[in-house]
């Protein structure tokens, strides 16, 4: 591939916020180059997101990507959330007026990126190494890295940090500039993937006494559960075996003697965090993305708030090459925070009415009782719940 030494947009991370940018500004005509530290089989070898919002399917769609999630993706109208025996069905359709989440999982979402990025010839620089970032006060900065042992530098108009919590772009910003905000969780998820049917057709949020669980699902044969877990625990140490006996511990009886166990495919421990940085831009840096922000996954909000931030990320800067109007781009970080900090709300909450915190002792179970014996009693606690699941309006 030869790789162009200006560009209009300049990408750094190739995971769906940067590629999902890449194919917008690629419809309306914008120039960009993605550099992207890994190969593309690591990438896609990343299990993560499961859940996608209204919101991002209608993203989805209007990037041209959304053909095989039509397709293949499950459209759920509900999910259970599951408290210390006690279920309770949270009816999406019916308290939200009509609106739903489709399971798809965010690596098909990045395969279906990549794809499209390929048949128009999108630029995407695999195995860009020391990407460092020059000039993003300045009217042209640019980048430098290194591939295949040559460095090479491009000039830009602005530079987009798509490269997750652990990339280059955010570090770029000065510390004296930036203001961040932190909440580490003390335990982490566990997840497997298995090729077995999932225990239920809608997903399963469970908080019992000894801990949290989540049965999700990739299709009807493909399963992904979770469970909570110390963040001392290291994957090598759960077998299988040990892993479903555990998870089965952690569900409703009924539900329990329902699953169907399996090889796992896969199997990760994530942390869990709330963070946010601020602002989201930079001169002509624009964080979006796990680079700006991480949310714990009980919401299902990390890869759905990637989707908005490129949305507002994508409309600003094509109102500026097209329209040149910098009204978007001017409000870009406020109106993405906006959003982003009630995504942060909602995936806290989840997090602390739902998992095990034995350091909160007996007055913090008795609340966690309260929160599930209101979403019980009340249908406006219900709707809360509802509309934030499936995504606030972008
Ligand atoms: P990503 O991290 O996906 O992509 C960033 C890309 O930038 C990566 O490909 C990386 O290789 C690249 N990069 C990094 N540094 C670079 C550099 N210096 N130069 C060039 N490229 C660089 N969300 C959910 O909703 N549900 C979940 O269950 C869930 N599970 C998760 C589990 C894990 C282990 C992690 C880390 C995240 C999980 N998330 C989950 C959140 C996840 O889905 C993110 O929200 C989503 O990946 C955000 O996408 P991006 O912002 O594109 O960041
Ligand atoms: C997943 O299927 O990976 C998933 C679903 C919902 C969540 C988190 C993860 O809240």
């Amino acid at each position: 591939m030869s790789i162009p030494d200006k560009t209009q947009v300049l990408i750094i991370g190739g995971g769906p916020a940067g590629l999902l940018l890449s194919q917008l500004l690629h419809l309306a005509g914008i120039d960009t180059v993605v550099l992207e530290r890994r190969t593309r089989d690591h990438v896609l070898s990343r299990i993560r997101a499961g859940v996608l919002e209204q919101g991002t399917v209608d993203l989805l769609h209007r990037a041209g990507v959304s053909g095989r999630m039509e397709r293949e993706g499950l459209v759920h109208s509900g999910v259970e959330i599951a408290f210390h025996g006690e279920r309770l069905r949270i009816d999406l359709d019916d308290l939200t007026g009509g609106r739903s989440v489709t399971v798809y999982g965010q690596t098909e979402v990045t395969a279906d990126l990549y794809a499209a990025r390929d048949e128009m010839n999108g630029v995407v620089v695999h195995e860009a190494e020391d990407v460092t970032l020059h000039d993003v006060l300045g009217a042209r900065p640019f980048a430098t890295f290194r591939k295949d042992g040559q460095t090479h530098r491009i000039d830009c108009a602005f530079i987009a940090g798509c490269d997750g919590f652990h990339g280059v772009s955010r570090a770029s910003i000065p510390e004296t500039v930036l203001k961040t905000y932190e909440l580490v969780y003390p335990f982490g998820w566990l997840g497997v993937l298995s090729d077995v049917p999932p225990v239920q057709e809608e997903l399963i949020y469970a908080g019992q006494e000894n801990g949290f669980a989540l049965c999700s699902m990739r299709s009807l044969t493909r399963s992904r559960y979770y469970i909570q877990c110390s963040l001392e625990e290291k994957v090598d140490d759960w077998s299988d075996d040990r892993f479903w006996e555990t998870l089965s511990g952690l569900l409703p009886g009924d539900i329990a003697d329902r699953l169907t166990t399996g090889p796992s495919i896969e199997k990760s421990i994530a942390p869990l965090r709330s963070f946010v940085a601020e602002p989201m831009r930079h001169g002509r840096l624009f964080l979006a993305g796990d680079a700006a922000h991480i949310v714990p996954p009980t919401g299902a909000k990390g890869l759905n708030l990637a989707a908005s931030d490129i949305h507002y990320l994508s409309q600003a800067l094509i109102d500026h090459f097209t329209r040149s109007n910098d009204e978007g781009l001017e409000g870009y970080s406020a109106r993405a925070l906006a959003r982003v900090w009630k995504a942060e709300r909602f995936s806290w909450w989840m997090t602390t009415a739902l998992h095990r915190f034995p350091e909160k002792g007996a007055f913090g179970a008795r609340i966690q009782k309260a929160e599930f014996d209101y979403l019980a009693s009340s249908r406006a606690a219900r709707q809360s719940l509802a509309e934030n699941y499936v995504g606030l309006p972008f």
